[in-house]
């Protein structure tokens, strides 16, 4: 089992080639709205129905797609390291599906809904839970309603406390497919580079945070992950 203690960070960009859309497709616009101006505590006191549609959509179009080689390769690398942890941005459950195990959904999940009363959360993916009507939860005695179990803008992300040990401690931090845009996620590569670590971004394309990065693959993350992958467990083997 080989030795390096690994950090990865996944953003939209590892589920593209999957068929989930990248919160910069499209101009990151739903209903003509900005992806922005959708996720926010905001949007969903002033018009919960636009958001609701917004986020059973997305539920919805996780049975249809699976994940690939580049959740697949993250898979292998974890089942080969002693130590390794991965940090999501994302709200599918692609990881999971392809066998990656205690993934840190910094910012949520969508297969799961929270009680507004409770703040519990549940799977919910029963065909009665993706219609557009509103979901009400099985934990309080009077049924209430549920909100999307989504970190919005504005929120405070989720496991800090263990992703901030995580990169504190590790030899190699990679981030993979995210446009650095949003705090704290973009920031953790940052606090890697001041831990010692070795940082590594595997990206489409040059994103904004790009020059903090010891090393930097561009293309597709299915195609450069596997190589990358490889090569790591070949390090200190
Ligand atoms: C916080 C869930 C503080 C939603 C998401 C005012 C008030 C409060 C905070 C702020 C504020 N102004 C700014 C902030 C900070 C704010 C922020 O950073 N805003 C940005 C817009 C400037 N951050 C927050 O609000 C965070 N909370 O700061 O809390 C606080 C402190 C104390 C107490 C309370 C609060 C919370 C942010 C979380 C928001 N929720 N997701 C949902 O999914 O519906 S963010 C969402 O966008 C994603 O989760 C992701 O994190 C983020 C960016 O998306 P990416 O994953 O990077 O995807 P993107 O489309 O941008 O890029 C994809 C990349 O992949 C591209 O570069 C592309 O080239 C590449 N790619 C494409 N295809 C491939 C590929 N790469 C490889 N292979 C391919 N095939």
């Amino acid at each position: 089992m080989n030795q390096l203690r690994i950090v990865v960070l996944t953003g939209a960009g590892i589920s593209a080639e999957s068929g989930v859309r990248t919160f910069r497709d499209n101009g990151g616009l739903w209903e003509e709205h900005r992806v922005e101006d959708v996720a926010t505590p905001q949007a969903w006191a002033i018009d919960p129905a636009m958001v609701w549609r917004f986020y059973q959509a997305r539920r919805r179009q996780l049975q249809e797609v699976e994940p690939n080689d580049a959740h697949h390769a993250l898979t292998h690398l974890q089942n080969n390291l002693k130590q390794f942890t991965l940090i999501t941005q994302n709200v599918d459950d692609l990881h999971e599906r392809s066998g990656s195990r205690e993934v840190l959904h910094m910012h949520g999940e969508l297969k799961t809904l929270r009680c507004e009363i409770s703040h519990r959360s549940e799977v919910r993916m029963k065909p009665s839970d993706l219609t557009d009507d509103v979901a009400l939860c099985s934990c309080c005695a009077q049924p209430s309603g549920m909100r999307p179990d989504i970190v919005w803008f504005g929120e405070m992300p989720m496991h800090m406390k263990e992703i901030m040990n995580a990169v504190d401690a590790c030899d190699v931090f990679i981030v993979v497919g995210s446009s650095g845009h949003v705090y704290p996620a973009a920031g953790l590569v940052d606090q890697a580079n001041n831990a010692g670590a070795h940082t590594i971004l595997v990206n489409l394309e040059a994103p904004a945070n790009a020059a903090a990065f010891n090393e930097v693959h561009l293309g597709p993350a299915g195609e450069l992950l596997p190589e990358l992958v490889s090569k790591l467990l070949k390090t200190n083997d």
